[in-house]
Formats: C-alpha cells, structure tokens, sequence
C-alpha cells in the first residue's frame, strides 16, 4: 500500500468536499466522515500490525500529521463559512445612522391659551401681574361686592349655574377684582390681569357659549382716570387686531364701573360694512369696562374719596375669532385636530 498516495487521495477528497459545503452543520458530517472511527484514515492504522519495529513509528506519525492537517482543514472551512454568516448577517442588520429618525408629533398651546399667553405678555410689558381666582365662587363675590345684591334686575345679564344658594360657577372674571383688592388692604395700588373660565346658561350659538374664557383687568390707584383706561384698551386692541382695526367705545350699564362702557371692534368678516355675523352693525362686541363703582371700592376696603380704578374684561373667544377669522365659537371646543393643527406659528 502507497501510504502516502492514499493520504494525498483522502486530502483531495476532503478539500473537494468542504469546497462544495455551504453549511456550516454539514462540517460536524464531514469531521466524522475523514475523522471519524470509521474513517478510511483510521482504518489505516489497522495496516500497523503488519510493518516492521521501525516502520510503525513512521507510520504511526504519518497518519497523525495528516489527521492535524485534516483537521486544520476543516477548521478552516469553519472559519470561511462563520465569517460568511456573520457578513451576510451584518449585511442584512445594516442600519443607517445617518438616516434621520422618525418625527414625533409636538403638541402646541389650544388657541385660546396662546391669546392669553399673548395678553399676559402685553400686561406684564405694561407692569401688570397676573392673577387667578377659583371658578366656584361665593354669590357674595360673584354679585354682591360687585353692587349686584340679590334680586338685582342686572342679575339678568349673567344667567347662573347655581351649585347651592351661595354657591355658583362664576359667571364673570370680576370677582377676583374684589378678591385682590380684599387681599391688598385696602391702601395698596392694585394693577392685574386675571384670566379663567366662566359658566353661563347662554344657548349655544355660533358667537355664544355656555362656557367661555375671560381675562379681567383692574387698576386701582390714587390718581386713575377714564383717560387711562382709554389709552389701555386702545393698546390692547392695537397689539392684537392691528393699526387698521376701529374700536368704538359706547356708554353702557355694568353695576360694577361708572361711567361703564361697551367697547367694540369692526367685524372681521364685512370689514365694518354690515353682515349676519356682526348683526348688520358693521361691529362686534368683545369687551365691557368702566371706572369702578364706588360702591365696588368701598366694599373691598378702599376709601373712594383717596382711590379710583378702572377695570375691563374681555371674551377670549371673540378676540380669537377676530383675529383668526373663525366664524363659530363651537370649534374651539370640539377638539377637531385639523381645526387646531392651523395655529401653529
Ligand atoms: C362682563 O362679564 C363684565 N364682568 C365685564 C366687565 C369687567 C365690565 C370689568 C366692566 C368692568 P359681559 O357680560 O359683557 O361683561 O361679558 C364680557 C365679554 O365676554 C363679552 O364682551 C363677550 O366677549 C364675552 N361673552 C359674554 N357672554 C359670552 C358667551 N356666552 N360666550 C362667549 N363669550 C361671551
């Protein structure tokens, strides 16, 4: 037997063999297979018996240097066929990091909260703070400190949601004027805004809600005159509806201010010509004010021979509908994303 042809025989054998393998679990078949106990390559060293003392070591390490290098063989294949695997895994997994990730939606300030963000910042700009009061208010502060004891005909004005006797859903900002000036003594100087909700049993319309938002001014000092109070709300209206906007002040009744006055701004959908919106006046109505009553300083401990005031306060949603162009009142509360989604800058 030509040992050695044999061996060179096996080796070919095994290379062709791992060449056509593309599995590495096949490898485990081919190790047993020139490896093996049963393997041609062991079953040669039966052929021992038959060679001389010092033929057999020879042969004996013959067939050990080739069952290293079939190993080595095999191994190799092994390692060409796991950094196979791991380059088409990696190929596979790729992922780019320079792709941008995906966009989370942001969430922006409701409408009617970016109006009053705007106002707060026009009278914290003029030296305004800013105040809040509760939205279940005492009759005594809702009414009676504002000159409207029960059974006051101007209780009309402001249908109620009474919670008990005492008790409602303010139907107006005003009674944190009373609240503050309680709060202040009696001698200080008062100058804030007070923005919040309020409740009325008002039908729902297009210009009318049960619920709506207000921001209260009132300024008490010792030396406040109509002309301040004119001034500021000519301010006010410029910041938000702009230069080419007209306001008109008209004489008006709230038990709280006297002189009080109703003050309007041309119809943002006529452009002041008259139409069904603005009732074919040509204006709407977005805020009431006066100098406050005497009787409103006295009750909330303020001497009204030394202190006068003057206070206003507005309809949120009309001044958003004004300055967007909304022609309902009702899409503010109705949640509708695409209606919300435009108020984004
Ligand atoms: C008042 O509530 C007075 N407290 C305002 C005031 C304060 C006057 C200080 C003088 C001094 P009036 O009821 O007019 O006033 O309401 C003020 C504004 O709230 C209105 O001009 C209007 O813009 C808005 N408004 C009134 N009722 C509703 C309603 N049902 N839905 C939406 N907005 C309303």
């Amino acid at each position: 037997m030509d040992l050695k042809n044999t061996l060179a025989e096996l080796e070919s054998k095994l290379t062709e063999a791992l060449k056509q393998t593309e599995k590495l679990e096949k490898l485990q078949d081919i190790k047993a297979e020139y490896l093996g106990k049963k393997a041609e390559l062991s079953l040669l060293m039966r052929h021992m018996k038959d060679l001389s003392a010092e033929e057999r070591p020879v042969f004996g390490q013959t067939i050990n240097a080739a069952k290293a290098r079939f190993t080595e063989l095999i191994e190799l294949r092994r390692e060409a066929l796991e950094a196979q695997q791991l380059e088409a895994r990696l190929h596979a997994e790729k992922i780019d990091v320079t792709l941008p990730g995906p966009n989370f939606r942001l969430g922006r300030p409701h409408v009617l909260n970016r109006i009053i963000m705007e106002i707060e910042d026009l009278f914290i700009g003029m030296g305004y703070t800013i105040k809040e009061g509760p939205e279940i208010e005492s009759d005594e502060y809702n009414f009676e400190k504002l000159n409207l004891p029960k059974d006051h005909p101007a209780r009309d004005m402001q249908d109620s949601f009474f919670i008990t006797e005492d008790r409602l859903l303010r139907t107006h900002t005003s009674p944190v004027q009373v609240r503050t000036m309680l709060e202040q003594g009696g001698s200080q100087p008062v100058k804030i805004i007070c923005p919040g909700k309020v409740y009325r049993r008002d039908e729902d319309d297009a210009t009318h809600s049960h619920q709506f938002m207000q921001i209260e001014g009132l300024v008490v000092d010792t030396d406040t005159t109509m002309a301040d109070l004119k001034g500021t709300l000519l301010t006010v209206a410029r910041a938000m509806f702009g230069e080419h906007r007209n306001i008109r002040l008209r004489p008006s009744y709230f038990p709280f201010t006297e002189p009080s006055v109703e003050v309007d701004v041309t119809c943002f959908k006529c452009n002041g010509n008259g139409c069904g919106m603005c009732k074919h006046t040509g204006y709407i109505e977005i805020l009431g004010a006066g100098m406050v009553n005497d009787f409103v300083l006295s009750a909330s401990g303020y001497d009204p021979s030394i202190y006068q005031g003057f206070a206003f306060g507005m309809g949120v949603e009309r001044i958003a509908m004004l300055k967007y162009g909304i022609d309902d009142i009702r899409h503010f509360y109705t949640n509708d994303i695409r209606f919300l989604k435009q108020f984004s800058t």
